[in-house]
This record gives structure tokens, C-alpha cells and sequence, in this order.
């Protein structure tokens, strides 16, 4: 194979292979003030988790300190932590939601 050929081969790749973006988790920190009802309600319409997934995710925050409320790209990610901070200081509460990237496959 020529060099050339080696340039077009690339090229084409570049073109034509699909990259998925890289992801963001969304991390709920444990406090001891927010009331377990919001944040099992934060997770069921933010990140739309069952009731029962909801609370699953909430009490393993509470024993473990931290967990994963879902996985998304970075836009979607840091949109979910405004979202989630604004509505958690308009309620008073003190709840801390983080974003860290998804280790890569
Ligand atoms: N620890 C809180 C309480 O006992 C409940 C809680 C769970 C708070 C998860 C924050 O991310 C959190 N009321």
C-alpha cells in the first residue's frame, strides 16, 4: 500500500466510523438534612427511575454516602445538576449533585 493510499484509508475512518460521546455520571451526595421523600422523588421525575429503583438508589446515598442517580453526556449531565441544585435551595435543603466521568469501556 502507498502512502496515499494509507492518507485515503484514514480519511475515509475518520469519516465514516461512528464515535459514541464520552459520559458523564450524575452523583447524589448524602447530607443529613434533605428529607429521603425529596430525593426519592428527584429520582423518579430527573432521572426517571421507578418508585422502587428511587428508593433503592436513595438508601444506598444514605448508607454509602454517595451513588450514581444516571448516566448521560456532558450537556445532559450538568442540565440535571442545575436543575436539581435550583430546585433542592428553593426547597432550603442542602442536597449536593455532582457530575464525574463515566470510566471509558
Ligand atoms: N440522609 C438523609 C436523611 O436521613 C437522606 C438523604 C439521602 C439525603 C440521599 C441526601 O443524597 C441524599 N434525611
Amino acid at each position: 500500500m502507498t502512502r496515499r493510499d494509507a492518507d485515503f484509508h484514514t480519511q475515509l475512518q475518520e469519516r465514516t466510523t461512528t464515535k459514541r460521546p464520552p459520559l458523564y455520571r450524575v452523583l447524589l451526595l448524602n447530607d443529613d438534612y434533605t428529607p429521603m421523600d425529596f430525593v426519592v422523588y428527584v429520582l423518579m421525575r430527573y432521572f426517571k427511575k421507578s418508585g422502587a429503583d428511587a428508593e433503592r438508589i436513595m438508601l444506598a446515598v444514605h448508607h454509602e454516602g454517595r451513588g450514581v442517580a444516571g448516566v448521560y453526556t456532558k450537556d445532559v449531565a450538568e442540565t440535571k445538576v442545575g436543575q436539581v441544585t435550583a430546585l433542592a435551595r428553593e426547597e432550603g435543603y442542602p442536597l449536593q449533585v455532582t457530575v464525574e466521568p463515566e470510566p471509558d469501556e
